[in-house]
């Protein structure tokens, strides 16, 4: 017999959902930072066991919504809720449960699925301290079950990974074997581009960043010269020393650093093209928002078996070659 579902990861900015998502597919689809709200959109990842394969989707972190990006942040977060068979909630355990938690677990009764708790970064809190926040979790929100992991190291993982496949519906694969993930190349570029500034830069900066591809070109041999030309935005030209640094040292660093990994995730050799440009309000801006690929609030009322079927030919069409680089 074999499972097969949608699991999404939700949870509070920085709790650690990307780190997790990357580690149960084992590569690095969703870029990581330690700066909250780092990921913007909604990540598929898919991975294959022997007795079934799950689809898991990484979400924004849960916020309360400043700018129109925002919204759309925390509504593909929300939403992603109604489309899945199972939710994770991912919680930081070396923070003490708060406003903003209580917030995340109440919204959570809404879900009609079943929510698995992940107590993540047991690699920082000794035990005694997790029972407390298991606790005060508990008040909030009815868990199917709760299990301490380290998205980090890996702890406890392969026990969640197991404990969500078991409630996943009898079915086939929704995806083919070798789907990995449905961010084309071209996100993959601006995301590492947009994940060096914000390991670089400090205070609003990686709130008010965005990258924007303004030309991917392939190599004409498999293994040849990719050349990506970017843009980095910011809101204020003020911004603008602190991206490209003094004798522009810091934009140099981020344009290394991204080249670097992107050589390793492309397998052949990467030019890459940094401008940085002031857009003032873009996260106000919805055609720009429209543009970096943040979807507005998707229709209401879209059943489950609909999604799926969209997906699925998207993932046709990605097996033929045609959306990895759209
Ligand atoms: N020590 C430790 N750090 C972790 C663990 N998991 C994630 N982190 C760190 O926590 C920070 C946030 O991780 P992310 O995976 O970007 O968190 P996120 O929940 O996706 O955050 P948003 O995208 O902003 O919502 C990064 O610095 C990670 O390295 C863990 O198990 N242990
Ligand atoms: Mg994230």
């Amino acid at each position: 017999m074999t499972r097969s579902g949608v699991v999404a990861i939700v949870g509070r900015p920085n709790a650690g959902k990307s780190t997790l998502l990357n580690r149960i597919i084992g590569e690095k689809i969703a870029i990581v930072s330690d700066k909250p709200q780092t990921t913007r959109t909604r990540i598929l990842g898919v991975k294959n066991y022997p007795d079934g394969q799950v689809v898991f989707v990484d979400t924004p972190g849960i916020h309360r919504p400043l700018h129109r990006m925002n919204v759309r942040m925390v509504d593909a977060a929300v939403d992603s809720l109604k489309e899945v068979d199972v939710a994770v909630l991912v919680h930081d355990a070396s923070t003490r449960p708060g406003k903003g938690d209580e917030f995340v677990s109440r919204l959570l009764k809404d879900a009609t699925v079943p929510v698995i708790l992940a107590l993540n970064k047991i690699d920082l809190v000794s035990k005694p301290k997790l029972l407390p926040v298991i606790d005060q979790l508990r008040q909030w929100h009815d868990f199917a079950e709760i299990v301490p992991i380290s998205a980090d190291s890996g702890d406890g993982v392969e026990r969640l990974e197991r404990l969500l496949l078991e409630r996943l519906p009898e079915g086939e694969p929704l995806y083919p074997e070798d789907f990995l993930t449905d961010q084309p190349q071209r996100t993959l570029a601006a995301e590492t581009v947009r994940e060096k500034v914000l390991q670089h830069t400090r205070a609003e900066l990686p709130f008010s960043t965005a990258v924007v591809i303004d030309q991917y070109d392939e190599p004409d041999r498999p293994g040849g010269l990719t050349r990506i030309y970017c843009t980095i935005l910011v809101e204020q030209e003020s911004q603008k020393p602190i991206v490209i640094g003094r004798a522009g040292e810091m934009v140099k660093r981020i344009g290394s650093e991204a080249r670097r990994d992107l050589e390793a995730a492309l397998g052949g050799k990467v030019y890459l093209d940094l401008r940085v440009k002031v857009k003032a309000d873009w996260r106000d801006d919805e055609a720009v928002l429209d543009n970096l690929g943040l979807p507005r609030k998707p229709e209401e009322g879209r059943r489950k078996t609909e999604v799926r079927r969209r997906k699925k030919t998207a993932a046709t069409e990605l097996r033929k070659g045609a959306s990895r680089n759209d």
